[in-house]
């Protein structure tokens, strides 16, 4: 039996995480081509221009600007004791077009420096293979993940960048948020929907053949890098029954499963029973080929990383949204809420790692988890954020109960521990981090960094490791 763990483990991976999309910038540089990231004015929850609109502000262009700022950025990452950086791979910089014959060796050489620069700071680079990243072409051409042909691709990169980073990068996971397929498929997979089209079909369809690259890309890493470990990673705020209605709970458990099918596949290895029962009432036939089915079996996650903001409630009939922060139903009395309307549960998490745990007996790892809000600076430029003190607290508490209830959590990832662009809505006014970046909405600044009050909280929890909460 494992013993009680009252306390953060000792190699427990502390850190931040930031996607290259919302940070780098420098969206046509060396080499780069364009990935569906940067065409979205306005976040991922709306318009989507296949064609960039001349004169357009598009906020993730230049971001803030990390490709050129990051080695003072990771010093202050530094600064506060960081044991591991997540970011992601722009696939888009390693081969421009998705279907090109070589990598872009600009692109290789820029994540050369980066993950040298993450080392040398004595932080673990952690990388996520495709955060809202696909290129352009691969959608254009191919209709992106409703083709096959995207497997092919996708597994050519991933060869490409094991190889290359083998020696420096141990830690992976392949699609940030995948059963986002469902919520926003245009962002986690490049699906962008034809007038008539059965909306079902296509998401499953495409979503079969990420899970076929997605076993592809675990067998690469282990025979290219035998002490790595890859995860999945889904997005799973959670959803409870707005009553003790019983049709509550019910349609509560399955809308709960449409997030958990994307972790029973590739973390179990094979479509649940009751996938069966939805694709008969979708109307969905998804098509496999001889040896999917065991490809899926046999590659299967190291670990299953998450990102956990909010919790909301479902009712019996209503019916339900979701964004960049999960399934979005009817607002739950007992919790406050942010400008953005999510609703602030640090309980909530001790109740998802341990049904997560209880589910897959798999290593955990809290990938992504914070606070978006408006922070207004003093006279001096300071922000003094209190608010975001207070929620980390009080989610790392939960963590630590979590922890003893017996959940294997690998590490925690603070979501943006620097200002970026927001994912859902393209804005800068939605701060996530421990460090300020001088810029707005429409991309005035002069993008100086200033730590906030926040900074020398988590450097403490850090230096402390956990114990000073
Ligand atoms: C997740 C994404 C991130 C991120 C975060 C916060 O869905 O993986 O990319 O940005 O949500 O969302 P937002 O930026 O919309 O506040």
């Amino acid at each position: 039996m494992k013993s009680l763990q009252n306390s953060f483990p000792e190699d427990f991976l502390w850190g931040g995480a930031i996607a290259a999309n919302q940070a780098e910038g420098a969206y046509n540089e060396d080499g780069k081509g364009l990935d569906i990231s940067d065409g979205f004015p306005h976040g991922i929850k709306h318009r989507y221009d296949p064609e960039l609109v001349p004169g357009q502000f598009y906020p993730t262009h230049e971001a803030i600007d990390f490709y050129h700022h990051y080695k003072e950025d990771l010093a202050l990452m530094q600064e506060m004791g960081f044991k591991v950086f997540r970011t992601s791979i722009n696939w888009s910089r390693i081969f421009p077009n998705g279907d090109d014959e070589m990598p872009n060796e600009k692109g290789l050489q820029f994540y050369d420096d980066l993950f040298d620069e993450m080392l040398k700071r004595g932080m673990q680079p952690l990388v996520t293979l495709s955060h809202y990243e696909t290129p352009t072409n691969l959608v254009k051409k191919y209709g992106s993940w409703r083709s096959r042909k995207l497997i092919g691709f996708f597994a050519k990169y991933c060869e490409t960048v094991f190889r290359r980073y083998a020696g420096k990068v141990k830690y992976w996971l392949t699609f940030n948020e995948i059963n986002n397929m469902r919520r926003m498929p245009g962002a986690a997979g490049g699906i962008f929907f034809k007038k008539g089209e059965n909306h079902q079909q296509v998401v499953y369809q495409a979503s079969h053949n990420m899970f076929v690259a997605n076993a592809l890309a675990i067998k690469l890493c282990h025979e290219i890098i035998p002490d790595a470990k890859i995860g999945c990673m889904l997005s799973l705020s959670n959803v409870y029954p707005h009553s003790c209605r019983p049709e509550d709970v019910f349609e509560t458990m399955e809308l709960r499963r449409r997030s958990l099918l994307y972790g029973d596949i590739m973390i179990r290895g094979y479509y649940p029973n009751y996938m069966a029962d939805i694709w008969d009432k979708e109307d969905v036939h998804v098509e496999m080929e001889p040896g999917d089915e065991e490809m899926m079996r046999k590659y299967t996650a190291d670990y299953l990383g998450f990102s956990y903001y909010r919790t909301t409630t479902h009712e019996y009939g209503t019916p339900f949204y979701g964004d960049t922060g999960g399934d979005q139903g009817t607002p739950n009395p007992y919790l406050k809420t942010t400008p953005w309307g999510w609703q602030i549960d640090p309980l909530g998490l001790r109740f998802t790692l341990n049904e997560l745990y209880d589910r897959y007996q798999i290593p955990l790892f809290v990938v992504e988890n914070g606070l978006g809000q408006i922070d207004e600076p003093d006279e001096n430029g300071i922000v003094h954020d209190d608010y975001r003190i207070d929620y980390l607290r009080q989610h790392l508490m939960a963590l630590r109960d979590a922890l003893r209830d017996g959940v294997d959590i690998m590490g925690y990832t603070y979501w943006g521990p620097i200002d970026i662009v927001s994912a859902g809505t393209g804005e800068m006014k939605k701060r996530y981090g421990f460090v300020y970046v001088d810029r707005d909405n429409e991309g005035h600044g002069t993008m100086e960094r200033r730590k906030k009050d926040s900074f020398a909280y988590y450097q403490n929890v850090i230096r402390t490791n956990g114990q000073e909460l």
